[in-house]
């Protein structure tokens, strides 16, 4: 004769891990890209749980070319629009015809590889991909 209330009981249990679970997500969906978890999920290819220069520098070669619409082979202020504030793009390019070309980038890139590598160990970790040089790092890969 308790079994009807051990069920209730279950539902408004589940219920409260329903309501948790969502909020959570919703939460999740309010932190403001790049995530750290999903830049190692996404490029770490050898799943040693860090992102190495090589892996960093092979995800920015795909969103280099991802990004040139024009296919011109060049990236202007436009087609890195959210990838790069303007400070950024200026010192990206550096003989200034206001283009970042391909060795352009990828200097940049390794800069802002080394300048997010606080330890100066060759990788970067989910907590050095969380600071400000290291979501740089991610905004030049997606
Ligand atoms: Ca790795
Ligand atoms: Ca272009
Ligand atoms: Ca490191």
């Amino acid at each position: 004769m308790f079994k009807p209330l051990t069920l209730f009981a279950g539902v408004l249990l589940l219920f409260g891990a329903m309501v948790v679970i969502s909020r959570t997500g919703r939460a999740q969906a309010d932190d403001p890209p790049p995530s750290p978890q999903e830049a190692l999920a996404a490029y770490d290819t050898d799943k040693d749980g860090t992102l190495d220069e090589n892996e960093v520098k092979a995800a920015a070669g795909a969103l280099f070319d991802k990004l040139d619409a024009d296919k011109d082979g060049t990236l202007d202020e436009k087609e890195l629009h959210g990838h790069m504030t303007a400070a950024h793009f200026a010192e990206a390019d550096p003989d200034h015809d206001k283009t970042v070309s391909r060795d352009e980038y990828m200097v940049f890139v390794t800069k802002a590889f080394r300048a997010a590598n606080r330890d100066g160990d060759r990788t970067l970790d989910a907590n050095e991909l969380a600071t400000p040089a290291g979501r740089r790092v991610i905004l030049l890969m997606q």
